[in-house]
């Protein structure tokens, strides 16, 4: 079976845990979310796809869910020393060897698709992991400061302002311009199930189908496309969602999210069972839907969602 996953960071790589072990012998193509990017430091950041890296190659940090495990913090503090930030991104020692790595290889010519498969030769994640394009794609977010608008980079608007202020809109900036990377579209063309995973609708899964291409053919692939509600009781279950939604006029509820898909590209939604009273809602908006446990306290009831996933997904077919 070939199974598409368009994911983000936290929430997608921990998904795809639990999708690997319930399907064990599938071919997984995970499109990942180039729009966290930024440039720091002279080198190439890669929050999303380095996520996924590490979390299904054993070398994320578990607790925070991004960055390195066992992680050291020397060549930020010398940075700091030479009065070099931002102070409030945390690059780690390990961590820099990967955008060391990355930032070379693109600065040698290869693309970013290229360079991220190199990456995962030490990583070894099972799956295939490519960006959603090869082309910048930079993610950012209108706010308003004493009452004057400005845009700032979605990392700052998260990380330094810990999405304090509200959003006033989203924009991908270069996704309008941008082209899906080599392998995205034939993967999507040849997938029998494209999952969604609990990421986040706005700033990961809507940046991958802001790319011109994408949205197309994931419909015309003509296969299940099923996801999973990251918003559960009203409230994501972490991050900022709740933000970002609010940005594009889309309630915090699994319901408003699945109707903000649309029936013309998601077949299937899976939503917590504490928001069961969704279903009916959904279901009058042409998606099927489901009430199952969608919290992934580990990896025994993430490969359960995976199931539920592929259940439905199956029953759509
Ligand atoms: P990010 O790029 O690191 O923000 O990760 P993603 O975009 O892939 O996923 C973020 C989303 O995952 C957030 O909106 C969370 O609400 C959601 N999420 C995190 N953990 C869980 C969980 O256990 N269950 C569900 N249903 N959603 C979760
Ligand atoms: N998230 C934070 O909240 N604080 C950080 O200092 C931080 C550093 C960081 C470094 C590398 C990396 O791959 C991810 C990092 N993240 C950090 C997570 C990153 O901001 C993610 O993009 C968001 O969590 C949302 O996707
Ligand atoms: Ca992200």
């Amino acid at each position: 079976m070939r199974i598409v996953v368009l994911a983000g960071g936290i929430g997608g790589a921990r998904f795809l845990r639990g999708l690997k072990q319930a399907a064990p012998d599938a071919e997984i193509t995970v499109i990942g979310n180039t729009g966290d990017d930024i440039h720091l430091f002279g080198l190439k950041v890669c929050p999303d796809l380095d996520t996924v890296m590490y979390t299904l190659g054993g070398g994320i940090n578990e607790e925070q869910g991004w960055g390195r495990t066992d992680e050291s913090f020397t060549v930020k503090e010398e940075l700091a020393a030479y009065g070099v930030g931002p102070e409030w991104f945390g690059l780690g020692d390990r961590d820099f060897a990967t955008h060391i790595v990355r930032t070379q290889m693109l600065g040698a010519g290869y693309p970013l698709s290229a360079v991220t498969e190199a990456l995962c030769d030490r990583w070894q994640p099972g799956v295939r992991l490519l960006p959603m394009s090869d082309d910048r794609v930079e993610t950012h977010v209108a706010i308003e400061v004493d009452g004057e608008q400005r845009a700032v980079h979605f990392q700052e608007y998260w990380v330094k302002l810990r999405a304090s202020v509200d959003a006033k809109a989203i924009v991908p900036v270069g996704a309008e311009t941008a082209k899906p990377a080599p392998g995205v579209l034939e993967a999507i063309a040849e997938a029998d199930v494209i999952l969604f995973p609990p990421s986040n609708p706005v700033v990961s899964v809507g940046t991958i189908l802001a790319v011109p291409g994408i949205r197309e053919a994931l419909v015309a692939a003509g296969v299940p496309v099923v996801g999973l509600s990251p918003i559960v009781g009203d409230a994501p279950v972490r991050g900022m969602a709740d933000k970002v939604l609010a940005a594009v006029g889309v309630e915090s509820t699994a319901a408003a999210v699945a109707r903000n898909y649309g029936s013309e590209l998601l077949d299937g939604w899976l939503v917590d069972t504490v928001d069961a009273g969704a279903v009916a809602d959904v279901e009058a908006a042409g998606i099927r839907c489901r009430a199952v446990p969608l919290m992934m306290t580990d990896v025994e009831a993430t490969a359960a969602m995976a199931r539920e996933a592929l259940g439905l997904a199956e029953e759509l077919a």
